[in-house]
């Protein structure tokens, strides 16, 4: 899979990929991830990426003309299946739509920043438009590594047991059972028996149980 990620603020989009299980899925050739800062494609001595609106209000909007030219050129190079646009009037996402996306070839995610974008680049271009949550950030950089995350973390091979995101928490609409690890005691405080059988038939069974039971209790909304 490759990623563009087009960003009026690369430096605050970089370091989640430079860890743990994101760097490890970019040095392993599993992911390619390129940023590309707007301001490189704006045109004229000031580098202008953003302006006043028409019609007046707050708040300044990102210019349709450097986003084209650095789409186009993108589109130029290679295919993309989806151009999705971080904005807190997307959809929501959700491990669905994680799923889905992990299954894309190449994808150009776009940040969204102040105001929003000139509404024609949302005409002339967006695929899909993405919201992490019913809350407004800064921008859409934080949103993308959120997103970047739950997408990357699905691709075969990143995950070192491959079954454990078939595991994860909302993949069945289920939350996650309880897990412990050493020590069985902690402070008078045990580990349920059935965990230390070495019964698996049982010990599969009883997660199951945990999980509705935790969904139950937690978030009932998923069972519907
Ligand atoms: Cl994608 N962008 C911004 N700016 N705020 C958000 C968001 C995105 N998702 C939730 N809040």
């Amino acid at each position: 899979m490759r990623i563009d990620i087009i960003t009026v603020l690369p430096e605050l989009l970089k370091s989640p990929f430079e860890a743990s299980i994101l760097k490890r899925a970019i040095e392993k050739g599993l992911v390619e991830v390129h940023f590309h800062n707007l301001r490189d494609y704006s045109t004229g001595n000031y580098k202008q990426v953003d302006d006043y609106q028409f019609g007046g209000g707050a708040g300044m909007v990102l210019m349709v003309e450097p986003i084209d030219r650095c789409i186009t050129g993108l589109k130029e190079e290679r295919e993309y299946d989806e151009i999705i646009y971080m904005t807190p009037d997307g959809s929501t996402l959700n491990q669905a739509v994680s799923n889905e996306i992990s299954l894309k070839k190449n994808i150009i995610i776009l940040c969204g920043h102040y105001k929003g974008v000139d509404q024609r680049v949302r005409d002339m271009f967006i695929t899909r438009e993405i919201s992490i949550g019913d809350y407004v950030l800064s921008g859409g950089e934080l949103a993308a590594a959120v997103f970047c995350d739950a997408v990357i973390r699905l691709l075969p091979g990143v995950l070192n047991d491959e079954t454990s995101a078939l595991t994860d928490t909302f993949q069945d609409n289920l939350l996650a059972p309880p897990v412990y690890t050493r020590p069985s005691n902690y402070k008078g405080t045990t580990v349920p028996e059935v965990l230390l059988s070495g019964d698996f038939p049982k010990i599969e069974k009883w997660r199951e149980e945990k999980a509705l039971e935790r969904t139950e209790k937690l978030r009932p909304d998923l069972l519907n």
